[in-house]
């Protein structure tokens, strides 16, 4: 595997106004999760984390290169970015075009399927599928693991959703390093037994967070009690998960997933001033989860970044689970989402 940062440009192979790339890349939701970077700039975690890539919700994002452009234009479902969501898409393409040692402006056009800014992991798939098209279309030649590091950059998630089914990111070794490819923060798939979960995620708020996930780590990070410990037992999450998918045992995972996940939001909690990203809908859907494990049926609770509730269960229970969360939340919608796959260009006759 060669690094990324020892690959020669290749002029030839950058699609201009004409063709450009296009790629598609799916959201993912993280069972260990990641909340904290050590290095702001270089979007690298304290901790690692582990996800499962989902079959929905899909985000596709093409690139057109534009030799007469002077600067780049990026627009998220039809309509131009601006600010500061406008400024990390083009310090990311700066980012591609220092590797590819090209100058020229980009057309990005992306759309979600998924609400952006809502917890459901929008920059994930977002940045997941800019990187594979941003990369074709300068000409860069990445593999999966480069292509994971690039992703990482534009959103730390996004490193997982290059990759379908379960993923890895590792936190990688203390900063200090020249280059990004001795850093050692990229994701990589995860060996996990035959078996098939669902993930119901009861969307009860889809309108966009009061706090970004950036800056309610930062402040985690900063002013939390309770980061350190948590930080410290995720590690033994993580070992526990990895055995857990290994065996394909779904309580276990949905058990691990679930107190790693209310230890997150602790932290949170805790901190000065608080980030509360749970609401009464969300206490609402975790009650019903209670009520489904007493009743029998196997289904464990994870939040993100937002109120949204997702629940790991067994594929056949996924109808029934999906019963019970939406009369515990009347006002929101409920969608099933099974292993997903990784983020891969799409060819001519697909755009
Ligand atoms: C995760 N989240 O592991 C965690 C759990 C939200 C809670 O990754 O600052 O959008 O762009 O690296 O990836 C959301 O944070 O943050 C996130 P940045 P990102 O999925």
């Amino acid at each position: 595997m060669r690094p990324d940062h020892l690959h020669a440009p290749d002029r030839s192979r950058e699609h201009g106004a004409a063709g450009g790339a296009a790629a598609v890349a799916h959201p993912n939701i993280a069972l260990i999760k990641y909340w904290g970077k050590r290095d702001e700039r270089l979007v690298l975690p304290r901790t690692d984390s582990l996800s499962m890539t989902l079959d929905i919700l899909p985000t596709t994002t093409h690139v057109r290169l534009d030799p007469e452009a002077e600067h780049d234009e990026v627009t998220l479902d039809g309509v131009p970015l601006e600010g500061g969501a406008r400024q990390r898409v083009i310090t990311f393409l700066e980012l591609v075009r220092e590797r590819a040692g090209s100058s020229r402006r980009a057309a990005v056009d992306s759309r979600n399927t998924v609400p952006t800014g809502a917890g459901l992991a929008s920059s994930a798939s977002g940045f997941a599928a800019l990187a594979v098209a941003a990369s074709a279309a300068y000409g860069l030649d990445l593999d999966a693991t480069a292509l994971s590091r690039l992703a990482r950059r534009g959103s730390g998630s996004a490193s997982r959703s290059i990759f379908g089914d379960f993923a890895i990111w590792h936190a990688g070794r203390p900063t200090g390093s020249a280059t990004d490819a001795d850093l050692g923060s990229y994701a990589e798939p995860v060996p996990v037994a035959e078996f098939d979960p669902a993930l119901v995620v009861a969307v009860v708020n889809a309108g966009p967070k009061d706090v970004s996930s950036r800056e309610a780590m930062r402040r985690t990070v900063e002013t939390s009690p309770l980061y350190g410990p948590w930080a410290a037992s995720s590690e033994g999450d993580l070992v526990d998960m990895r055995s857990a998918l290994r065996r394909g045992d779904l309580d276990a995972v949905g058990e691990i997933a679930e107190r790693n996940a209310l230890g997150m939001h602790a932290t949170m909690l805790a901190a000065r001033p608080a980030v509360r990203y749970l609401s009464a809908p969300t206490l609402d859907v975790l009650d019903s989860v209670l009520r489904l494990r007493r009743d029998g049926v196997p289904a464990y609770a994870t939040m993100d970044a937002g109120p949204n509730v997702k629940v790991l269960c067994h594929r056949t229970d996924a109808d029934r689970v999906a019963g019970v969360v939406r009369s515990a939340a009347p006002g929101g919608s409920v969608l099933v989402a099974g292993r997903g796959p990784g983020a891969r260009l799409l060819a001519e006759g697909e755009r």
